[in-house]
Formats: C-alpha cells, structure tokens, sequence
C-alpha cells in the first residue's frame, strides 16, 4: 500500500494496492490430490453422469453434514429450481428480498410467485412473524435464506411451515460449514441448497448439493437432476439436466480437503478486520455466534454516514479505485430488480428493513487471496477516508461532477 493516503486514486494516483483484493476470490484446495484426481478422470474417460467422484462427493459430504441423502448438482440456482420442483411448490412461495437474485429467480423461472418478506434489521434473515402474516390460500412454501451463513430462525419457521402445512425449503448457499444448535445446516426443513459456486470457500469451479433425510425426496430429486431417467430409455418424471461433471466434483474433493484451513483463515481475516475497524464511527462488523460452526466467508459490513459524510457508495466508488473490489451485496434488494420490480411493484412499502439493510451494506475482501497486512492496510485505509468527512463526500461529487 503506498504512504499518502490523501492522495486516492481517484484522483489521479496510482492505487493503494498493486492488486485487485475480490470478495469472492476462489480458495484452491488441495493442488495435488485435484491433479491426481483430473490425470484418473481422463485416463477412465468417464466425464460425468454420476461418475466416481461425484459419488465420493455425495457421500463424503452426507458424512460432513451429518445428513443422509446429498445430490450433487451442477449449480445451486438448477438446485433450488429442482427441489423446489421435487416438493410440489407452485402458487406463492414467501422469500426474502434480501438474498442473491437466484433466490426468487428459482421461483419466478418456474411460474411460481416469489412472495417478498421482509427480514429482521438486526440479523438480516427471514422475519417468522412476518412470514406467518403473508400466508395465503395460494401459499405453497418458505423458502428462506441463511444469509451471510447465519443460520435462519430454523424452528420457528419449521413450526409456521407444520401449522399451515407448507414446505419448508432452505437456500443454504452461504452456509456450507455452518451449525444452528450445534447441528449441521443440511438437515433443516424439507431439503437445503448449497452452492459451490468458484466464489464460495468451499467451490466446486461451479456447483451446488441437495441435502435432505427425506429418502423418497431424495429420489426424485436424483430422478429430476437426470432428465427423469430410471435407467436406460426409461423416463418417469419431467427433468432437466442438473448433473455435476466429474471434474468439478473433483476439485468439491478437493477443497473437503482443505476445507478447515479455508475457515481457520477467513476467521483470522475476520479478526483482523474486528481490530482494523473497532471504533470507527458508523462502521459496524457484522459479528457471528461464537457458540456455532462458521465459515466466516463474508465480510459484511454496515456503513452509517456520518451527517455530510461520504456515503456508501463514495465509499465503494474510492475503494474501487484503490483496487479494493468491495460489494454492495444484495442492494438494490431482489424486489428492486427486473422482472420484480415491474411484476410487484407494491411489495417495496412492506420491506422497510430490507431498503434501509441494502443501503448500508458494504461487502469486504476475505479468502485466501487476501492477508493479515492487507487486512490493516485497507482497515487504515478506510479510517484515513472517514476521516476526512465532508470534504472527502465534496471532493467525490466534485469528481464524479466532472465526468470521472
Ligand atoms: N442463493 C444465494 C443466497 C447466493 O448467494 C447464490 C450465489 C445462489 C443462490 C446461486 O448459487 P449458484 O447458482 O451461483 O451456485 C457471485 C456468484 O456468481 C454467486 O454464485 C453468488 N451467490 C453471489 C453472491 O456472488 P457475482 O456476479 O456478484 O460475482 P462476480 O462474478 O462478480 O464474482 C465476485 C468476485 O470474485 C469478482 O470481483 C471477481 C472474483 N472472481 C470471480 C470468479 C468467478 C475471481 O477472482 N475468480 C473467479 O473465478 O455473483
């Protein structure tokens, strides 16, 4: 990082850092055992269609999840569209605007109505209470979202779901690694979805996992990820092909492999930002249950400005330009994005939580690409910038005036 950090490079000088830091970076397991596993794929020539390291991954991650039946699929978004298929949600489904916009796209993409609710201010996830007051005759099911990989109110929404016999289905995307109880996210509801997208922490390049303990679910999830096949020429459900390819479920090996180590440093990195950003005023550090299992992989920060200050978004902006790839995850909100906001534009007014949370939200770096020094200098960075107040906030308009 260089010394004067009055000098931004928005205006003209060079970048704090000499790299980009990503939020979503991806973690490389283990090198070896992905190479070795790559040399066997090619030389068996069987690329997919539930090969052995698919079959490996399934059962490797039952076992890590404490879960009986896991599906591997070739993306969480097909994941979330096949469950929610294999449970028979149709009508209205309730989810949070607060998430990544597959979510409700899963829904939407299915002519199922995604159902907007609002979240807690305080933890960001799913408002039971407010999910119970958006049941319908048409209401299906739940599906809500472990945001940042804090586990939902499990219970209560499994107790909504049982009362008005609806399914319960959860976008576990985030929370691979996560407890709520001290029991592995996976068995909760009716089924759960991870994603092993490239920027998750543990990745599969691309790629996602059902979990659930209902085995005959189980079973027309595998028929559903498969075209609907039971065997050679033989359909008997409507499918689609959401099958993982051997290579990635390689390098989901791979990284179980590595996946402690992935946490032990998103943990350190998150301590480093918790001393970095202690005190400064109008930054606060979303915090985790110490008494669970987390996988730290984001970094969330809620920004207030201070009156006349720079805003969220002069922040982002001078980040940016230092090579601090910073994220505003999920603002505007799902509602707030096409074809929602067209489709129901009365739903904002119901979500006040959701509008003020996507306004302060600021996502920081983390993952292995990222160090402890890289960690203080962009915290002093950050420090340096809110120091300046108003003038900064002038200079930023002054520059964004002109055309920069
Ligand atoms: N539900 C939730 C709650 C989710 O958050 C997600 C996905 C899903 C469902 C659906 O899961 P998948 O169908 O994807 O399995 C990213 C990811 O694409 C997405 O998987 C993720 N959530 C979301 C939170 O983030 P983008 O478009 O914001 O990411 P992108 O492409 O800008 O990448 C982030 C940063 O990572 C970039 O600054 C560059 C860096 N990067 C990215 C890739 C792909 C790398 O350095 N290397 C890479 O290979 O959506």
């Amino acid at each position: 990082m260089k010394n004067d950090t009055d000098r931004w490079a928005l205006f003209g000088a060079a970048p704090a850092f000499d790299r980009k830091l990503h939020v979503g970076q991806p973690n490389v397991g283990d090198r070896a055992y992905f190479m070795e596993r790559l040399e066997r794929i090619l030389d068996l020539r069987w690329f997919t269609n539930h090969g052995e390291c698919v079959r490996e991954l399934e059962a490797e991650l039952c076992r890590y999840l404490g879960v009986d039946h896991c599906i591997a699929v070739c993306n969480a978004t097909i994941g979330l569209e096949i469950a929610i298929r294999a449970l028979g949600m149709e009508g209205e489904v309730i989810v949070p605007s607060l998430t990544f916009v597959a979510t409700p796209h899963a829904l939407q993409w299915q002519q199922v109505v995604p159902v907007f609710c609002d979240v807690d201010e305080r933890t960001h996830l799913l408002d039971p209470a407010r999910v119970e007051a958006l049941i319908t005759p048409r209401t299906t099911g739940i599906l809500p979202v472990h945001l940042w990989g804090r586990a939902c109110q499990v219970e209560a929404l499994a107790e909504i779901a049982r009362r008005h016999r609806l399914r319960l289905l959860f976008d576990a995307a985030h929370a691979f690694g996560c407890s709520h109880g001290g029991a592995m996210v996976g068995g909760f509801g009716d089924a759960e979805v991870f994603s092993f997208h490239a920027t998750k922490f543990f990745n599969s390049f691309e790629g996602g996992a059902i979990a659930t303990n209902d085995a005959e679910l189980a079973g027309r999830v595998r028929l559903m990820t498969n075209f609907g096949f039971a065997g050679y020429d033989r359909v008997v459900h409507i499918g689609t092909n959401g099958k993982m390819t051997e290579v990635a479920a390689a390098m989901g090996l791979a990284s179980l492999r590595a996946v402690d180590s992935f946490v032990a440093t998103n943990l350190r990195n998150h301590l480093g930002y918790r001393r970095g950003l202690e005190g400064l005023e109008g930054v606060e550090l979303l915090g985790f249950d110490a008494a669970e299992r987390n996988n730290y992989q984001y970094v969330v920060v809620e920004y207030t400005p201070a009156p006349g200050g720079p805003t969220r978004d002069d922040l982002v902006d001078l980040l940016w330009a230092e090579n601090v790839m910073a994220r505003k995850y999920f603002w505007p909100g799902c509602h707030r994005m096409e074809p929602y906001r067209t489709l129901y534009p009365e739903v904002a007014s119901r979500l006040p939580a959701t509008e003020a949370i996507a306004e302060r939200l600021l996502v920081l770096p983390t993952g292995t690409g990222v160090d402890e020094r890289d960690i203080a200098s962009l915290c002093a960075l950050i420090a340096a910038m809110l120091a300046q107040g108003p003038a900064l906030r002038e200079r930023v308009e002054a520059q964004r005036a002109a055309g920069a």
